[in-house]
C-alpha cells in the first residue's frame, strides 16, 4: 500500500473559522478521499495553531485565559470540519503535550547540534504596540500604530542557523521539480533564495510575550510561534529527534505527500520549514502546494463580508456537497477566486442541476417507465456508442492524472465533458423515439450507456460530493460507491433495480432568503464603513530577508521576515484610480416597499436623474420603515453590477452609515441637490 500523508495548515485560533479555512481543508479532504478510495494508506492531518501574540491578544480581548480561549475556538475549527464533510484522521493542537514536549526535545537537539545560538536583536521598540519596528516603519520617528515615542532596545534572543541550510534547499528545489507547486509560485521562492536568507529568530522573551512553549535551554524565553507550529506536521505522526523514541507510523508516513497551504504562507513553509527539516536530517514533503486566495463578492474578505460566506450559512443554504463542488470547480487550484453568490447559483444550476442532475434524472426515469426499472442489457455498439465509450475511458484517465496532481478544478472540468457528451448522446439517440417505435433492444442499449455514464460520474465525484455520489450509486442499483472499472461503460449489473426518485440537485431559482438578506445587509454595511482588510491576507511574495539575523513576526504575514511582532496591516490603502472606478450619485427615493420575501430588505424606487428610475434592494428594513425613506436624498453606488436579491433585481446600492452592528443612518446630502449629482 502506498502511503499518502496530507496536511492543511494549522489554523490560528484568533477568530472563528471562515471560508478560507474550509477551502484548504476541503481540498485536502478531496485528495485524501480519492487516495482512500484508490486503496492507499491515507493519513490526513489538520489542527489549530494556538500560541503567539495574536492568540494571546484575542484571548485578552475576550477576557479569557489563553488556554480557555483556545479550548473554545479549537472546537469551532473541529466542528467546521464535520459541517463541510471533512474526514480528517487526526487533529493536532499545538497546546497538546504530545506536540509541546517534542518541540522542546527538538529545540534541545538543535541546540546541542550547534544550530541554535544567542545573539542581540536591536530595533525600535514600542511599548504601546508591544513590538519592534524598523526605521522605515516609523512615522515622524514615532510608532505608526500608537503615535507614541519608541525606544532603541537591544534584546537577547535565540536564532536558528537557517542560512546554513540555504544551499541544500536550493539544490533540493533544483533536483525535485515537483516540490513547489503550482509552477508559477516556484519563482517567488527561488527569488527569495537568490539573496541571503539570514538566520531565524526563534525566541520571544517571556517578559514581553509568554504564551508559547518554553525554550528548554533558557527558561526566560518561549518559542517563536512559527517554529512551534511548523513542527506539528511531524509531531502529530510520532516524530522525536531520538529515533528510538519515534512512534511506529513515523517512518512510513514521512515525508508527507502534500502540504496544502494558502499562498500567504508559502515562504514560511518553503524556507523556514525546509531548512528546519534539513537541520533535523529529514526530507521535505514531496509537494508543497500553495493554492490561491478567495475574495468575496469582488472584494477582500472583511469581517462583515465574511458573514456572507460563513461556511455554516453556506451549508444551511446550499448543502455541504454543493459548496464543496463549487469551491473545487470554480477556480483552478492554485489560482485566485471570487466567491459570488450569483456565480454560485449559475455554477450550481448549470453543472449540478442541469448537466449531471438532468442526465441522471432523465436516464433513470426513462428506465423506470419503459424498461421495468432495472438496469437494461447492452446492445452491439454503434459508432456513437464507441465514441462515448472512448471518451469515458479518456476522461477517467485524465481525471486520475489531474486529481493526483492536485488539479482539482481540471479534474471536474474533464468529468463534465463526459456528462455533457452523454446529454448530447441522449438528444441524438432520442430514446423516446426508440420507445415509440418499439425498438426495445436499442432503447435498452442507449439507456444502459447513459446509466453507465452516471456511474462513471458518481464514482469520480465521490471525493468531492461523497453523499450525492453514494445516492446516485444507490439509484443505479449499486450497493455503494464501487471504485472499480472507473472509465468502463460496463460497470453496472444488468437486472439490478434502479430508482429515479427525487432529483439529485434541485434547481435553485434564486438566492435562498437567508443568503439574500445577509448579503444585502453586508453590502450596505461594507459601503457604510469599509472594513479593514486584516481578515483577508493578501499574498506577500517571499521577499529577501534582511541580512542575518532575521526575526519574524508572529502572524503569518511573516513571509516577509521583519522585526519581531511586525505590524498587523491597517486598512489597506488604495490608489485614487481604484476609488475613481466607483460611480457615486445622489438619488431621490420615489417609493419604498417591504421586500415580499425578506424581512430585512426594502425595495426602493430611486430617481438618479436617468430616463427611468432604478429599483434598488437595500438591507434597511431593520432601521427604517419604508414610508420614512420616501422623499429622502440618498447616496447610491451607481455602477455596481445588478444582482438578484430574493427574486428582485437590484441596480445599485444605497450607502448607509453603521458597521457590523447594523445600519444607524443613511448617507445623504446636507443641502438640496438634484438627482444624479456626482458624489466624490
Ligand atoms: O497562517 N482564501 O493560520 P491562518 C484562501 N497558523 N485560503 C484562505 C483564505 C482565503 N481568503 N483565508 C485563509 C496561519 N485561508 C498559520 C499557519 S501552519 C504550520 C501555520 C487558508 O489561520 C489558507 O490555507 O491565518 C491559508 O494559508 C490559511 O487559511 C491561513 O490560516
Amino acid at each position: 500500500m502506498r502511503s499518502f500523508y496530507i496536511t492543511t495548515p494549522i489554523y490560528y485560533v484568533n477568530d472563528k473559522p471562515h471560508i478560507g479555512h474550509a477551502y484548504t481543508s476541503i481540498a485536502a479532504d478531496v485528495l485524501a478521499r480519492w487516495h482512500r478510495l484508490s486503496g492507499d494508506d491515507v493519513w490526513m492531518l489538520t489542527g489549530t495553531d494556538e500560541h503567539g501574540q495574536k492568540v494571546l491578544r484575542s484571548a485578552a480581548a475576550r477576557g479569557l485565559s489563553p488556554q480557555a480561549h483556545c479550548d473554545e475556538l479549537s472546537v469551532a475549527f473541529r466542528e467546521l470540519l464535520a459541517v463541510v464533510g471533512v474526514q480528517n484522521d487526526d487533529f493536532i493542537r499545538t497546546t497538546e503535550p504530545r506536540h509541546s514536549t517534542v518541540v522542546q526535545a527538538t529545540l534541545q537537539h538543535l541546540f546541542e547540534q550547534g544550530d541554535i545560538y544567542a545573539a542581540d536583536y536591536e530595533g525600535w521598540y514600542s511599548t504601546a504596540a508591544e513590538r519592534f519596528w524598523t526605521e522605515k516603519d516609523l512615522v515622524d520617528g514615532k510608532c505608526p500604530d500608537s503615535g507614541l515615542p519608541v525606544e532603541w532596545v537591544t534584546e537577547k534572543n535565540w536564532f536558528f542557523r537557517m542560512s546554513k541550510y540555504a544551499d541544500q534547499l536550493r539544490a533540493w528545489i533544483d533536483a525535485n521539480p515537483g516540490f513547489l507547486a503550482p509552477e508559477s509560485r516556484k519563482n517567488e521562492v527561488l527569488g527569495a533564495l537568490r539573496k541571503d536568507i539570514g538566520d531565524l529568530c526563534i525566541s520571544r522573551p517571556k517578559e514581553r510575550m509568554s504564551w508559547g512553549i518554553e525554550l528548554p535551554f533558557d527558561r526566560d524565553y518561549v518559542t517563536y510561534v512559527w517554529f512551534d507550529a511548523l513542527l506539528n506536521y511531524v509531531t502529530a505522526i510520532g516524530y522525536h529527534p531520538d529515533p528510538a523514541k519515534r512512534g511506529p507510523d513515523f517512518a512510513r508516513r514521512w515525508p508527507a505527500s502534500y502540504h496544502l497551504v494558502g499562498k500567504d504562507i508559502l515562504a514560511t513553509h518553503s524556507i523556514y520549514w525546509s531548512t528546519m527539516l534539513f537541520a533535523l536530517g529529514l526530507e521535505p514533503a514531496r509537494c508543497l502546494y500553495a493554492h490561491g486566495w478567495w475574495m468575496v463578492e469582488g472584494r477582500k474578505m472583511s469581517k462583515t463580508l465574511g458573514n456572507v460566506v460563513d461556511p455554516h450559512l453556506l451549508v444551511r443554504a446550499y448543502g455541504a456537497e454543493a459548496l464543496r463542488y463549487f469551491l473545487m470547480r470554480e477556480i483552478p487550484f492554485g489560482g485566485d477566486g471570487d466567491f459570488s453568490h450569483q456565480a454560485f447559483l449559475t455554477r450550481y444550476n448549470a453543472d449540478l442541476a442541469n448537466d449531471l442532475g438532468n442526465l441522471a434524472h432523465r436516464s433513470l426515469s426513462m428506465t423506470e417507465k419503459w424498461l421495468g426499472a432495472v438496469v437494461p442489457a447492452l446492445d452491439a455498439s454503434t459508432p456513437a456508442d464507441l465514441a462515448l465509450e472512448a471518451l469515458a475511458e479518456q476522461v477517467a484517465t485524465g481525471f486520475r492524472a489531474a486529481i493526483e496532481a492536485a488539479q482539482l478544478g481540471r479534474a471536474l472540468e474533464l468529468l463534465w465533458e463526459l456528462v455533457r457528451a452523454a446529454n448530447k448522446y441522449v438528444d441524438t439517440e432520442a430514446p423516446w423515439a426508440l420507445n415509440r417505435n418499439g425498438q426495445t433492444e436499442r432503447l435498452a442499449g442507449v439507456l444502459r450507456r447513459c446509466l453507465e455514464v452516471c456511474r462513471v460520474a458518481a464514482v469520480h465525484l465521490a471525493p468531492v460530493c461523497p453523499e450525492k455520489s453514494a445516492e446516485l450509486c444507490r439509484k443505479l442499483g449499486l450497493q455503494g460507491v464501487v471504485f472499480a472499472d472507473h472509465g468502463s461503460l460496463n460497470g453496472l449489473r444488468a437486472g439490478a433495480p434502479v430508482l429515479a426518485g427525487e432529483p439529485l440537485f434541485p434547481r435553485l431559482l434564486e438566492l435562498p432568503e437567508e443568503i439574500a438578506s445577509t448579503l444585502a445587509a453586508a453590502l450596505a454595511a461594507e459601503a457604510a464603513a469599509p472594513a479593514p482588510v486584516k481578515a483577508s491576507k493578501p499574498a506577500p511574495s517571499p521577499k529577501p530577508s534582511p541580512s542575518s539575523p532575521t526575526m519574524s513576526e508572529n502572524t503569518s504575514v511573516d513571509a516577509v521576515p521583519a522585526a519581531p511582532d511586525a505590524p498587523a496591516p491597517g486598512p489597506a490603502l488604495i490608489e485614487y484610480d481604484d476609488f475613481a472606478k466607483i460611480a457615486l450619485r445622489t438619488g431621490d427615493v420615489l417609493a419604498a416597499a417591504r421586500h415580499p420575501k425578506a424581512d430585512r430588505l426594502l425595495v426602493l424606487t430611486i430617481d438618479l436623474g436617468e430616463p427611468e428610475p432604478r429599483t434598488i434592494v437595500a438591507g434597511l428594513a431593520s432601521t427604517y420603515a419604508p414610508e420614512a425613506l420616501v422623499g429622502q436624498t440618498v447616496v447610491v453606488v451607481a455602477n455596481l453590477k445588478p444582482i438578484k436579491l430574493r427574486g428582485v433585481m437590484s441596480h445599485g446600492m444605497v450607502l448607509a452609515v453603521g458597521g457590523d452592528a447594523g445600519v444607524q443612518a443613511l448617507a445623504t446630502a446636507s443641502a438640496k441637490v438634484g438627482p444624479g449629482t456626482v458624489v466624490r
